[in-house]
């Protein structure tokens, strides 16, 4: 991935997402027709309205047709719809969920990360750059039972807010991994603290975002899917307090369960913090 250029651009970001998407989702679907007319036609009647309402002039709507074919050309429409559409998919899918509150995946998972045990530290470079922390936790059912053996498929942002495959010059799977929980369900996860995320600016997303004087970023989070046999997958992220973006990410992502406390670690290094799973039956 990232063949397009040797620089984390929008162009190269996007490739990658782009990429990623068609190989892991087939977009395939066996949505009958008429749900298909109903929600085309009901989102083309949302796009009339906004028109009318608005007095859409011809170059107003020039100037969408122009932005919408650069969001293609930068391969951008996964970062896109995750960024501004993919919260609600998510609010829909997990509403009848007793378990630890999902949030969106984003554009960015890459599945196959390394596995790694119980007791884990995740890829990383020689001297990580970083504040260092240690994520530790159990997995349990909504009963309340260990579930030993989970999975918790981890990735997140470097301390400059880049991830491994969708930026150039990093190790394949740096910052990624997938811990097998002990027989208790328990894990520990030692890395570095990831950095807020500025989506790409040199883009059509950034293009859009600079002309509606909105701002990029993404507060700092930790990406998770966390799994057990017999058990449904929650895809979720956590945060960290005193982000100055926790209450407006762009993607509107952030819920209040989702934050962590952490305390400083026993060794004075860094930080160290607990966050215990629910998984609801499968
Ligand atoms: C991210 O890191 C992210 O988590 C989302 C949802 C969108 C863009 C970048
Ligand atoms: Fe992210």
């Amino acid at each position: 991935m990232n063949t397009m250029e040797d620089k984390a651009t929008a162009a190269a970001t996007g490739a990658s997402a782009t990429e990623r998407f068609r190989t892991d989702k087939s977009g395939a679907t066996d949505t009958p027709p008429e749900r298909v007319s109903m929600l085309a036609r009901e989102v083309l009647d949302a796009v009339h309205d906004v028109i009318r309402r608005h007095q859409v002039t011809y170059p107003e709507y020039d100037a969408l047709k122009a932005w919408l074919i650069q969001v293609g050309a930068d391969g951008e429409w996964p970062l896109f719809l995750d960024v501004f559409v993919e919260h609600v998919v998510e609010e829909v899918a997990n509403a009848a969920r007793e378990g630890s509150k999902g949030t969106i995946e984003g554009p960015f998972y890459a599945p196959g990360a390394p596995r790694l045990g119980a007791d884990a530290t995740l890829p990383m470079r020689e001297g990580e750059k970083g504040t260092p922390l240690v994520f530790h936790g159990q997995v349990r059912s909504v009963d309340g039972q260990a579930l030993g053996g989970a999975t918790v498929d981890i990735w997140h942002c470097d301390d400059d807010g880049y991830y491994a495959q969708f930026a150039p010059g990093l190790p394949e799977w740096n910052l990624r991994g997938r811990i097998t929980a002990d027989g208790d369900g328990r894990f520990w996860i030692r890395t570095i603290q990831p950095a807020p995320y500025q989506i790409p600016t040199d883009g059509a997303t950034g293009a859009l975002i600079r002309a509606a004087n909105w701002h990029a970023w993404r507060p700092a989070h930790l990406h998770m899917k966390v799994s057990a046999p017999g058990y449904q997958v929650i895809t979720t992220q956590l945060y960290f307090p005193g982000d100055p973006h926790n209450d407006d990410d762009i993607a509107m992502a952030v819920k209040p369960e989702l934050m962590l406390d952490p305390r400083p670690a026993a060794d004075g290094r860094g930080a160290d913090v607990e966050y215990d799973y629910v998984l609801d039956p499968a």
